[in-house]
């Protein structure tokens, strides 16, 4: 995700990301296995001043995986041709081909970003550009996600995220051709449902902390080369992804791990100060392929400990927020815990990662990188 700029200096961030939720333990996340089908489910009936807006894919996309494989990472630009401010206050993904979409995740950008996003598309062949990972735009902001199955988030009574004129929509849709036997032809054409209230409606605005954790990775036992050595993979991961790459790994161990040398293994955690009292709605787990496992705590270690988010079988095509079924109250000071494992054993079975080479992964944008990320969905206040 695009928050890797800001993941050094700030232990909590204001932005917001996304990606995943649960398939059994032993079935990899976007392997397959996913039951699709149904129509889309209905819309919940517009509240008080609210109206729906569909905006999509402006013709049909015919995915194409990469290196012989069965899934594609698409991400598409969508200009929700905003006139006046206005609050996202839902958003529902409806699939147009449903056997072939996995997953669909939703991010704002500003218009300042805009053209950066129009560059990736220029440069790519065919609509939109292939973002295995997440949207690849710096600061995209998680608005919204779905895996087939999800009824429209609707969180509370009146919270938003705040859109202005100008921002556009990010939207990553994961399509898997497993059902096509990997047979090129499917296309399709989605289309999102938008719930909007006008900008000067009294609404609750809505903001992602972002608490980010290191990881630190190593090639399983049965894993050798080059770029199982972890100073080898990060010249590796700043040649495929930009120069300031290795700082934000090292940044991460600072914030993580006090600077001290890091320690290899599946299991990584981060404490983060929470900077200002906020109230947590909701809960989005982002991690890539890699990823297993998460748990979200408050204040570990104490009498007053709580688990806000436990999420035992973390699936990547299941990345939309987990509403708590209460709000809970931040304090300025309070530590959140985020714990996220990884299983480098995924790697040689799942289609989009068993042609790459084995590598010490850390914190990154690609295919073969990982992120372990809480997005907390708050409304800063007391
Ligand atoms: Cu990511």
């Amino acid at each position: 995700m695009g928050i890797k700029k800001l993941a050094i200096a700030v232990p909590i961030l204001l932005a917001a990301v996304a990606c995943g939720t649960a398939s059994p333990a032993t079935l990899p996340a976007g392997a397959g296995g996913h039951e699709h089908g149904g129509p889309p489910p209905k819309a919940a009936p517009l509240r008080d001043g609210e109206r729906f807006e569909e905006v999509g894919l402006t013709r049909p996309y015919e995915p194409v995986p990469p290196a012989g494989g069965t899934d594609e990472y698409r991400c598409f630009l969508i200009d929700p041709k905003l006139t006046k401010p206005a609050y996202l206050t839902g958003s529902q993904f409806l699939p147009q081909n449903s056997a072939i979409v996995h997953h669909g995740i939703f991010y704002q950008i500003k218009a300042s970003q805009v053209d950066e996003a129009k560059h990736m598309d220029a440069k790519s062949k065919g609509d939109g550009w292939q973002c295995f990972g997440d949207g690849g735009i710096d600061e995209e902001t998680y608005i919204g996600g779905w895996a087939p199955g999800h009824d429209e988030t609707l969180i509370g009574d009146r919270t938003g995220y705040r859109m202005e004129p100008g921002n556009q929509l990010v939207v990553q849709v994961h399509y898997n051709l497993l059902a096509t036997n990997g047979k090129p032809g499917e296309t399709d054409q989605s289309k999102i449902r938008l719930r909007l209230l006008p900008g000067t409606a009294h609404v609750t605005p809505l903001v992602g902390f972002l608490l980010p954790s290191q990881i630190e990775l190593p090639c399983t036992a049965q894993e050798s080369g080059p770029l199982c050595d972890r100073a080898t993979a990060i010249t590796d991961l700043e040649k495929r992804t930009g120069a300031d790459a290795g700082q934000e790994v090292e940044g991460l161990n600072q914030m993580c791990n006090q600077g001290q040398p890091p320690t290899p293994g599946d299991t990584q955690h981060c404490d983060h100060k929470v900077p200002q009292p906020a109230l947590v709605y909701a809960i989005t787990p982002h991690m890539h392929l890699l990823g297993r496992s998460m748990t979200v705590e408050l204040n570990p270690g104490t009498p007053n400990a709580k688990t806000l988010l436990s999420e035992p079988n973390y699936n990547f095509d299941n990345q939309s927020e987990r509403v708590l079924p209460e709000p809970v109250q931040l304090k300025a000071g309070d530590t959140i815990r985020v714990t996220c494992t990884h299983d480098a054993t995924l790697r040689s079975k799942l289609p989009q990662l068993k042609t790459l080479k084995p590598r010490y992964v850390v914190w990154g944008d690609g295919t073969s990188d990982e992120m372990c990320l809480a997005i907390l969905t708050v409304s800063p206040k007391s």
